[in-house]
């Protein structure tokens, strides 16, 4: 296939000209794989990914710099879906390219009639497929690569659109060009080789129709694409270098009342496509610094396996994202959990997560009788003196707090801030080790 016209990439696809040329301005006949193209999109060179004239390794200067080598270097920047390219509808790109190819005229000077009017079809036939190949193209190649993606990132696509979903449609969109720059093909050298006027015309008239219904068949996975896009694109955006503290524990413990007293501000409602309920999402600026605290769906006593996609929400935020946890405990008998199933979960994510910073907190104070809550379905495989210790006080050293009262509110906010600046000094030290 001949290189698209860099004037059609200026006018549709700002950005990507730069990935697609060289520094004279000419297309690289070689375009890279996706793995390349997502690789520098999804680092944090702003650089290529914001339009700057870079121009394109060679696979060769690839190999020479040794970066194929680190294809599966899982990158620590989140942010990727910000980035993703700009789609357009299915109807327009083909609106706009049959507008486009049936501007073209014949190369001038051409004097015999027949010969013109071959010439016209052919290069008309050609444009067509290239303004409908390009576009998918560029789509194809700067969608990232789901394997290069932060793993937080990752797992939002696979919950959110479905295992294989973002892949197959890629795919597809790849399929789709391929079949629409065959038929092109096959249909300009057809009338290329035409003998006269009016078989000329007739190929024409009968290529761009073929060609037109090629894309028109499938053209829904673009537009598949495009709700992917707009999908992740609405995602909520972390900050991995601000401290983000995490409230985690069972349904209806008390971690939103907690992330509203928390918050310096009104917390925002961050809505995750697969979410009823808004996560909470607030600030806290404590001597001028700023940290996050948000919400994570409930989690309940169940395996792995059982686990819906909030509950699988929480664990990728703490499997992926540096945050420090602050596990909310709800001893009342109010939250729907029993105390031991409560116990249950936290022993097993504690254990599971151990390596963040940690802080446990005992809610609705106010609430907590002097007579431990027992449910009926308690479990009886833990040992009884473990429970009774966690009904009366929760883990060890865990305080206790009362959104309503504002008991322990006070020292909550004290030991909040000594958290999150440990978790500040933790990511200063990560980003110190990754320079050195
Ligand atoms: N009495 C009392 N109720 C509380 C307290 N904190 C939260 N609640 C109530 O507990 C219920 C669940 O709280 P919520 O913050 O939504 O829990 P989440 O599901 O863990 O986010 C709500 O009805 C709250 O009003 C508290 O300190 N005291
Ligand atoms: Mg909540």
């Amino acid at each position: 296939m001949k290189a698209p016209s860099t004037l059609f990439l200026k006018t549709h696809f700002p950005s990507s000209i730069s990935l697609l040329t060289n520094p004279k301005g000419k297309l690289n006949a070689k375009l890279l794989p996706h793995l390349c193209f997502c690789k520098s999109i999804q680092t944090s060179s702003y650089e290529v990914a914001k339009g700057s004239y870079v121009p394109t390794p060679t696979l060769e200067q690839i190999k020479e710099n040794n970066m194929m080598e680190k294809p599966s270097r899982t990158f620590e920047s989140v942010g990727a879906f910000q980035k993703l390219p700009i789609v357009m509808p299915s109807v327009d790109i083909l609106g706009s390219a049959l507008k486009k190819a049936r501007r073209i005229s014949a190369t001038k000077g051409i004097v015999n009639i027949a010969k013109r009017e071959k010439n016209k079809g052919a290069k008309q036939l050609d444009a067509l497929m290239k303004e409908l190949a390009v576009p998918l193209r560029t789509y194809v190649e700067n969608f990232p690569n789901k394997t290069h993606l932060h793993p937080y990132e990752r797992s939002l696509i696979e919950l959110t659109l479905g295992d294989g979903y973002y892949e197959k449609v890629l795919g597809q969109v790849d399929g789709l060009r391929k079949r629409v720059v065959s038929v092109g093909k096959e249909h300009a050298s057809l009338c290329a080789k035409s003998l006269t006027k009016r078989e000329a015309e007739e190929r024409l008239t009968e290529g761009l129709k073929i060609i037109e219904e090629s894309f028109g068949q499938e053209r829904k996975v673009v537009d598949d694409l495009l709700n992917i896009a707009k999908t992740l694109r609405a995602m909520p955006v972390i900050n991995l270098e601000t401290p983000t503290l995490c409230l985690v524990g069972a349904p209806n413990v008390g971690k939103s009342s907690l992330v509203h007293v928390l918050s310096t501000g009104k917390p925002e409602i961050c809505n995750y496509p697969f979410t009823t309920r808004g996560i909470l999402m607030g600030h806290i600026v404590f001597n001028h610094q700023k940290f996050q605290v948000t919400d994570t769906p409930g989690l309940l006593k169940r395996h792995d396996d059982d686990r819906n996609n909030l509950e699988k929400l929480t664990l990728a935020v703490l499997s992926y994202l540096p945050t420090a946890v602050l596990y909310v405990h709800d001893l009342s008998g109010e939250c729907g959990t029993s105390p031991s199933d409560q116990y249950s979960i936290y022993k097993e994510i504690k254990e599971r997560f151990d390596g963040h910073l940690w802080l446990d907190v005992v809610s609705k104070a106010d609430l907590l009788r002097t007579s431990p809550v027992i449910y009926a379905t308690e479990d009886r495989d833990l040992t009884q003196h473990e429970l009774e210790k966690y009904r009366k006080s929760g883990p060890d050293g865990a305080i206790n707090v009362s959104v309503t009262t504002e008991e322990g509110i006070h020292e909550l906010k004290h030991r909040v801030n000594e958290l999150l600046n440990l978790q500040m000094t933790k990511i200063k030290d990560a980003s110190n080790n990754q320079e050195n």
